[in-house]
């Protein structure tokens, strides 16, 4: 009896590992900018296009006691990067394929703006961006030149926070945007822009002109957008429930 108690204790503690330390799907990135010192560049970050412009912690416009990034510290006109020479930043690994991003943006007027991914250099990245006019949002690929690879709309305006979300499956892309207060799960809000393009398979992900990010998550999936619990934690909550149990 006593030895099958230990067995069985011994086999949950091993499984309880495995599922700690299953990396099969995981959150690849998070930052909320809270670690990140007023009017200094992210922490997390690194610049992926070296332009003239650069981007800063500052204080939420909305909320004084948030951190969150402010992309340029040029005007939006001044920000680009093809044009003014606008810097980008980017954040994750470069052998980055597949993943779901979801993060928090407020775009300062009604001007061209948003993120980009999948970005290896200047010329070689995908953007996703609003247009002018308060509603058109799509998809390019930067290669030189650009190519509009998708075109869709979503009502959206300057100053009001959003929440995003990018999904890349292989060369399927797909863009999301409600309103930050909104609390309608993804799964039910409408596609804004889709597009297909196989050129580029792996890329870092940055901002494109002057927008607000915060509270950013790139997971595998929709499900890993969590912070994890620490796996110490993790563990010894298993160990004492099972202790408890008996
Ligand atoms: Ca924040």
């Amino acid at each position: 009896m006593r030895f099958t108690m230990l067995f069985i204790l011994y086999t949950v503690l091993v499984l309880t590992l495995l599922a700690v330390t299953d990396t099969s799907a995981q959150l690849l990135f998070h930052d909320d900018f809270e670690n990140d010192a007023i009017n200094q560049e992210p922490k997390k970050w690194e610049i992926g296009f070296a332009g003239k412009t650069k981007a800063i912690v500052v204080a939420d416009p909305k909320d004084a006691g948030n951190k969150v990034l402010k992309t340029s510290n040029n005007p939006s006109n001044d920000s680009r990067h093809d044009g003014p020479g606008g810097s980008i930043y980017v954040c994750g690994d470069a052998d980055w394929t597949d993943y779901v991003a979801e993060w928090d943006m407020m775009f300062p007027d009604d001007f061209y703006m948003g993120v980009v991914f999948r970005f290896q250099d200047g010329a070689k990245f995908y953007l996703s961006d609003r247009r002018q006019g308060n509603r058109p949002y799509q998809f390019w690929k930067q290669h030189g030149g650009w190519t509009l690879i998708g075109d869709g709309a979503v009502d959206n305006k300057p100053q009001v926070w959003y929440r995003a979300q990018l999904t890349l499956e292989g060369d399927s892309f797909t863009f999301k945007l409600k309103e930050r207060d909104d609390k309608t799960p993804f799964q039910d809000v409408a596609v804004a822009t889709e597009a297909k393009d196989g050129d580029y398979k792996t890329g870092k992900f940055g901002n494109y002109g002057l927008v607000y990010i915060d509270n950013l998550f790139i997971g595998d999936s929709v499900e890993d957008l969590v912070l994890p619990v620490e796996p110490q934690d993790k563990l010894s909550t298993t160990w004492g429930s099972i202790k408890a149990s008996y």
